[in-house]
């Protein structure tokens, strides 16, 4: 199948409004035809620095300006966390994903004590990730020098939505970002939540863009709103996993080659909706008792649910260790 980047709003709309059994079958189809379907890829997520974010995110637990329970916390210690880089792997993590409750990157000393992070986990054979906010240039180079595998930055909702979400940041700033991720050779984690009171218009629109760049994202996450009390959007109901599961099915469709991940919201999904979305195509999780401040089932669950599927993980750098994964 050839992977096409110009895609519309209607083309993809028409896919995620198809009858939902008719819309799971293609999407497991494409699936099958380009994925070892019964392979999933492991990434544990450790918040490196907690709370006290500048930015306004609404949905966001770690955003100073909200009155939520998360205690801030100062700098992981390297030490710290490759020890919880270890944790993650003996529980079957192949990548892990370093996340930092900043607006920007700064060029100070924690940076100079992330790229150490990097160096470290890197060498522990894992794949690793950062999401630390808005990079430039310069700086995607300095970590893609030390090794970094993967850079996650979403977009989070459409354009169009974006400025009710977030108005500290323009979506131009993420696609700036991402351009930037991309010249320094590093691989793409960009992707969204869905449950923020969007349209399936906005869904469809954020899609696009993602299904229209260059090169795809090499993993795009699907996340469930996780309401924080404190934040704007504490009182939103949780997303019916019909729309969770046509999310994860329409991603599959318009970017074949992509890992997509079920990300947050597992903890309160059943085994059956997540062996859904899994036929619906997703092929990635976040796995850990914790995602970055708010709970996820932990390893032991997950290898049980993965005993009952018939899933097996996928080893760290299969397609090589600095090359892209597969042709997007
Ligand atoms: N500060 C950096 C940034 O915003 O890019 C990195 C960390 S930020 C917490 C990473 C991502 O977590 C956000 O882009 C958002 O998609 C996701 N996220 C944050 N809070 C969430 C929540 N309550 N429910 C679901 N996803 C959430
Ligand atoms: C992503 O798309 N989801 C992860 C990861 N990338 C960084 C974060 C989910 C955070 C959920 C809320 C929390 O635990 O703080
Ligand atoms: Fe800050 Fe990232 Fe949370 Fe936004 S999502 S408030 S940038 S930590």
């Amino acid at each position: 199948m050839i992977t096409k980047h110009n895609w519309t709003n209607e083309e993809i709309s028409e896919i995620y409004n198809r009858p939902f059994l008719d819309l799971v079958y293609q999407a497991a189809s494409v699936h099958r035809e380009n994925k070892d379907y019964a392979e999933v890829q492991i990434s544990s997520l450790i918040s490196i620095k907690t709370g006290g974010c500048p930015e306004d995110c609404s949905y966001c637990p770690q955003a100073a300006r909200y009155h939520t329970d998360i205690e801030v916390q100062s700098m992981m210690k390297v030490e710290e966390v490759v020890a919880t880089a270890q944790k993650a792997k003996d529980g079957g993590a192949s990548r892990l994903c370093m996340g930092a409750a900043w607006r920007e990157v700064r060029d100070n000393r924690d940076f100079d004590k992330v790229i150490d992070m990097v160096k470290a986990v890197n060498l522990m054979d894992m794949e690793v990730c950062c999401t630390l906010g808005m990079l430039n240039a310069h700086q995607a180079q300095r970590l893609a020098d030390a090794g970094l595998y993967a850079y996650n930055h979403n977009l989070d909702t459409s354009e169009e939505d974006y400025s009710r979400i977030i108005s500290t940041r323009t979506y131009d700033d993420r696609l700036n970002t991402i351009d930037n991720v991309r010249k320094a050779n590093l691989t793409v984690c960009s992707g969204g939540i869905i449950g923020l009171g969007e349209t399936v218009a906005d869904r469809v629109s954020m899609l696009r863009v993602l299904a229209n760049m260059a090169q795809h994202p090499e993993s795009v996450p699907v996340n469930a709103l996780v309401p924080v009390k404190g934040t704007p959007l504490e009182s939103q109901p949780r997303v019916p996993i019909w729309d969770m599961v046509r999310m994860i099915a329409t991603a599959r469709i318009v970017m074949p080659k992509t890992a997509v991940r079920l990300s947050a919201g597992r903890n309160e999904m059943s085994v059956i909706e997540q062996a859904l979305c899994f036929m619906a195509g997703a092929n990635s999780i976040f796995a850990g008792d914790k995602l970055l401040t708010t709970p996820n089932p932990d390893f032991a669950d997950d290898m049980a649910m993965f005993e009952l599927l018939g899933l097996s993980t996928r080893k760290a750098f299969k397609n090589g260790r600095g090359e892209m994964v597969e042709t997007n």
